[in-house]
């Protein structure tokens, strides 16, 4: 069954490798993202009957609230929504953090994906079928230092995924919070370090970790599972990556 798929922060990373996979698994996405030429790339790359851009920055509230209106009328049953869009700003100590980086953060993390959901639910609970699929981070629960702002967004995210659950049991419209570690290879290091691309790669030397494609994996999955299975949480990791035991400073 082809199905409609919104993904937002599709011009890189995660949510490229998600418009891909979609459209390579029989689906149509429409491709969200502030990046104009990127989007026109993936519609060259994998066709305008398959793929519509379609310029938003999720922290633009009242493009998000016009959003489904403004789409074309053949685009308008959205079957899935990936809220995608978000970021890590800095790695500094809470209290040297840039005010900036904590708010953009939370505009794009917190009230861009919180908008966007508004947005497109009422047309899913009203077809009663429909799947949204949370970016979350293990950051949602395993603090570490730096993390401040970007882990306590993402605890949003995945406590907000669980109480949209609360509210859409009895409808056919599912909810899943995916919930990535250590993620190699996009623009997420880069931005969190505000371009700095030399300590950006410095965090997975030595690794192998979780690629693009292999979140995009876990979204298909979701995706193609029967309507009456729900999937709330799934956590992911690479094999090199584990839990720290928790820290204790001792002062000699
Ligand atoms: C990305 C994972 O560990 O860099 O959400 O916060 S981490």
């Amino acid at each position: 069954m082809s199905l409609t798929v919104l993904v937002t922060g599709a011009s890189a990373g995660f949510g490229m490798a998600i418009t891909r996979r979609m459209v390579a698994d029989g689906h149509r996405v429409i491709a969200t993202a502030r990046r104009a030429d990127k989007l026109a790339a993936l519609v060259a790359e994998l066709g305008a009957d398959r793929v519509l851009a379609h310029t938003l920055d999720v922290t633009d509230k009242a493009a998000v609230a016009a959003l489904p209106a403004s789409l074309p009328e053949a685009w308008r049953e959205i079957d899935v929504l990936v809220n995608n869009a978000g970021l890590a700003q800095g790695l500094s100590p809470a209290w040297e953090a840039d005010m900036a980086d904590w708010d953009r953060m939370v505009d794009t993390n917190v009230t861009g994906l919180m908008h966007v959901t508004r947005a497109i639910l009422p047309g899913m609970v009203a077809r009663d079928r429909g799947i949204v699929i949370n970016l979350s981070s293990t950051a949602a629960l395993y603090a570490y230092p730096g993390g401040h702002v970007y882990g306590a967004s993402k605890a949003f995210v995945t406590q907000f995924s669980l109480n949209l659950r609360a509210d859409l049991v009895g409808t056919g419209v599912r909810v899943t919070d995916l919930e990535p570690g250590l993620v190699g290879g996009t623009e997420f290091s880069t931005t969190r370090f505000h371009g700095d691309s030399t300590r950006a790669a410095s965090v997975y030397a030595g690794t192998t970790p979780l690629t693009a494609e292999d979140i995009a994996e876990a979204v298909a999955w979701v995706v193609a599972l029967p309507p009456h299975v729900n999937i709330n949480r799934m956590e992911m990791m690479p094999t090199c990556q584990a839990f720290a035991p928790l820290a204790i400073k001792r002062r000699t």
